[in-house]
């Protein structure tokens, strides 16, 4: 993922035309409603607000990697909310991001705020789909190692984390370290 990240004017002509169709909350990107039941299962490892959150992660990188991403699952019991921001002491910068697929091309694109929609909703951060991107990042990301992150929510307000650095194939068919 972090070599196909890509600042050049394309990208930023892309991130311009995507605002008026990310914010319309049908677009339904990484969203989705589920039962207030099962949402109450969920493992939280914070809550804030009518918020509960799950624990976030990244994947262990090569030291030369510049660039890292954050997932994280969001249950919302209370009304619709945004996030808004993140920041990781880690990286230089730290973007809101999706995906989307230009001329058969899976490419990143910056979005200003992502909707947490509420009464038993669910914002779920995963590869492929909506994430945190870590640019610059100032030290490797090893496995079994935590950094931490504060996320901003335009209701909730903020909230600090710690982010788990879980196996380069975390996420993927490969990966069997968290079964
Ligand atoms: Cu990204």
């Amino acid at each position: 993922m972090p070599g196909t990240y890509l600042k050049s004017a394309l990208f930023g002509s892309l991130l311009f035309c995507s605002f008026s169709t990310l914010a319309d909350p049908h677009a339904g990107h990484g969203t989705h409603a589920v039962h207030a039941a099962e949402a109450q299962k969920g493992n939280f490892t914070a809550t804030l607000a009518s918020l509960g959150i799950e624990q976030p992660w990244s994947r262990a990188l090569p030291p030369s990697a510049r660039t890292g991403a954050v997932f994280v699952s969001i249950y919302n019991q209370g009304a619709d909310d945004r996030l808004v921001a993140a920041h990781a002491p880690i990286a230089g910068q730290t973007e809101l991001h999706t995906h989307r697929i230009q001329d058969g091309l899976m490419q990143m694109i910056q979005v200003n705020g992502i909707e947490v929609p509420g009464h038993g909703g669910q914002l779920e951060l995963k590869p492929g789909g909506y994430h945190i991107m870590l640019i610059d990042l100032k030290q490797p990301l090893h496995e079994g190692e935590r950094f931490p992150l504060r996320l901003s929510f335009e209701k909730s307000g903020e909230i600090e984390l710690e982010v788990e650095v879980r196996s380069l194939d975390a996420g993927t068919a490969a990966d069997h370290s968290h079964h």
